[in-house]
Order: structure tokens, then sequence, then C-alpha cells
């Protein structure tokens, strides 16, 4: 998604390789952040951490939250886990920056809480609800999913969320449903791209009924064990592995079921590039570089094939 100028110092440097599947590592973020040195071994404390980092005081918060869920064995891949911290520091919300790296900075008077979702369209039982009320009501899980961006960024993370499909069951969709158009938040004195008048600002994305009820279709109120923290969309975005990463809808306010397919953001701005459907594909190039492979974060030396689907076929070849 290079329509917006990204500037050269997004790239992460070469030495930023994660070494094992751990949710935070401190040590490697002490060295990101330059700070190795004679008095480095006092550094390696919690509380030293808090003062000295922005990311950490800023993630502790939401870290202090955690979320019960029960692991879905179903979800777990081969590849090593993404580091929580390497998730947190490259990110893609264009409403904040178009910057990747900058992104968990730019969210931080982003207030992710008090927050209402509304179910609305053609459904039986439409409903507005309090996110923390909703998390209540639906059964959470953790599914380790791969995630691939359009970009060939990949990554692989744990998510706490409920199916989509349990949501719908509880408004229920009139049989004239056919397609989900989400919603994200509009605010532009939050976020500052949303001045942008350039951009068809809200964000918005839409499934297929049958995509939106899929087993795979996740509604994401969790990560690493704990509540969103706003650069991943707190409080609730959507998340859809076997497609494109800007399929996967950040910070939902509005969920509607419709008989009109959706226009979407990235369709909108750029058709050619960015289709409704953006399923994964190696054989299909973006119209401006291959999709036969992707690197997973924080290094581009971590080249891996692209998979149909993202390896996702299984649940989903069916649809198509
Ligand atoms: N509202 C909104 N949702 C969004 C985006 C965005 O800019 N705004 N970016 C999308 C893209 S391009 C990607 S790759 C993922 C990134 O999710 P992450 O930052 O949690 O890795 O969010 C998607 N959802
Ligand atoms: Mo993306």
């Amino acid at each position: 998604m290079t329509y917006i100028k990204i500037p050269k110092g997004w790239e992460i440097p070469e030495n930023r390789v994660t070494p094992e599947s751990v949710y935070i590592n401190r040590r490697k973020f002490i060295k990101d952040l330059g700070i190795v040195g004679a008095g480095a071994i006092s550094l390696f404390s919690s509380t030293a951490c808090a003062q000295d980092s922005r990311l950490l005081k800023q993630l502790k918060p939401f870290q202090e939250k955690t979320l019960d869920a029960d692991k879905n064995e179903d979800f777990t891949v081969t590849r090593p886990l993404t580091d929580e911290i390497d998730a947190a520091t490259f990110n893609n919300f264009y409403e904040f920056t178009s910057s990747k790296s900058t992104v968990w900075r730019r969210v931080e008077k982003f207030k992710t809480r008090p927050w209402e979702i509304e179910i609305s369209g053609l459904v039986d039982k439409p409903m507005t609800i309090d996110i923390d009320d909703l998390i209540k009501q639906m059964p959470l899980e953790e599914r380790i999913y791969r995630f691939r961006c359009v970009e060939t960024w990949a990554m692989v993370v744990p998510w706490i969320g409920f199916p989509m499909k349990a949501l719908l069951e509880k408004v229920q969709p009139k049989t004239e449903a056919k397609y989900v158009r989400m919603v994200t938040f509009l605010d532009r004195k939050v976020a500052s791209q949303q001045n942008n008048t350039r951009l068809p600002w809200p964000y918005v994305e839409g499934l297929t009924l049958a995509e939106a009820m899929n087993d795979l279709t996740l509604l994401v109120v969790g990560i690493y064990g704990h509540i969103l923290p706003p650069q991943h969309g707190a409080p609730i975005r959507l998340i859809v592995p076997w497609k494109y990463g800007f399929k996967s809808i950040k910070s939902i306010v509005s969920i509607e079921l419709t008989d009109k397919k959706p226009r979407t953001f990235w369709n909108v701005l750029i058709p050619r590039e960015y289709g409704f459907e953006a399923n994964v594909n190696p054989n299909v190039p973006h119209p401006r570089w291959s999709q036969a492979r992707e690197w997973l974060l924080p290094s581009r030396d971590r080249m891996y094939p692209t998979q149909i689907y993202n390896g996702y076929g299984e649940y989903v070849a069916h649809l198509y």
C-alpha cells in the first residue's frame, strides 16, 4: 500500500532477528532501544524497563488486563511465534500514520474504552452493546494464526477472540442478508490522518455471509494473553487469516448485514490493486510486486514461500 508515501526509515534493521517464541523478549527490546552497555544488567529489571521504554509503559496497562481463554489446539503453526514487541511496533493503521514503525507512538491518545459496537441491518435481533459486556457473553478462545499483509510481511501471533459466527447467531441474519459490512471509528481529533479527505474514511471492510460464518473468521479482542493494545485495532477487530491483512479491519464500531456488496476502503481507493475478495495467493502477483514469497517479522531475511489461502485451504477452499 504505497499509495501514501512511506518514509525510508520504516524498514527494520537486519540485526533485529527474533531468537525464539516468547511473548516478550525484554532483553532484545532493550538492545533495540540502543541502551545496551556498561549498565545494561541493571536495566533488565522490569521497573527500569518501564521507566526507560515508552513502549513497555504503553503496553503495560493492556498486558495487565489478562483474558481467560482456552487455547484452541486446532490452530497452531510450525513457524516461530512472533515476539509481542515486534508485532506491536510494526503495524498498519492508516487512521494514525502510514509509517508502520511509528503507529504505536501515534495511538497513545486513542481511548478504546468505553466502546460500543452496533450490529444492525438485515437481522432479526439488532443490538448495540458495550465491548466489555460483549466479551463477557462470548466464548473466548486463543488461536495461533499466520497473518499475511498484502505488502509481503507476515507474522504468527496468538489472538484471543470468538468466532464471528457466534455473534451472528445471536442477532439472527434474515434470509436476504448476503454480506457483512464492518466500519471503523471516525474521530478526526484522535486519528490525524482522517483529516486527509483524499482517503475514503471511515475504513470499511466486508465479507460474504458465508465467509463471515466460516469457522476461521474471528472477532479478536485480545493478543498474547491480554486485551488488545490500540495499535492492533482495540478494542475489537476482525481476523480473516486466509485473506490479505487489509481485510482484517481494526477498531470496529459497526457490523451491518446487507444484501449489497459493500464498497471497501482500499477497493474504493485503488480498485486495480485491492479487490473485495483478496485471498492470499502466491500465483497472482500484486500489479507492482510478486506475491510468491513473504518475510516474517522482524527480518526481511526470513523468507518463506507464500501458501495458497495462507495455508488455510482445508477450511475455505470450498467457498471459491
Ligand atoms: N481500520 C483499519 N484497519 C486496518 C488497517 C487500517 O489502516 N485501518 N490496516 C490493515 C492492514 S493493511 C493490515 S496488514 C492489518 C495490520 O494489523 P496489525 O497492525 O495488527 O498487524 O490491519 C488491517 N486493518
Ligand atoms: Mo496490510
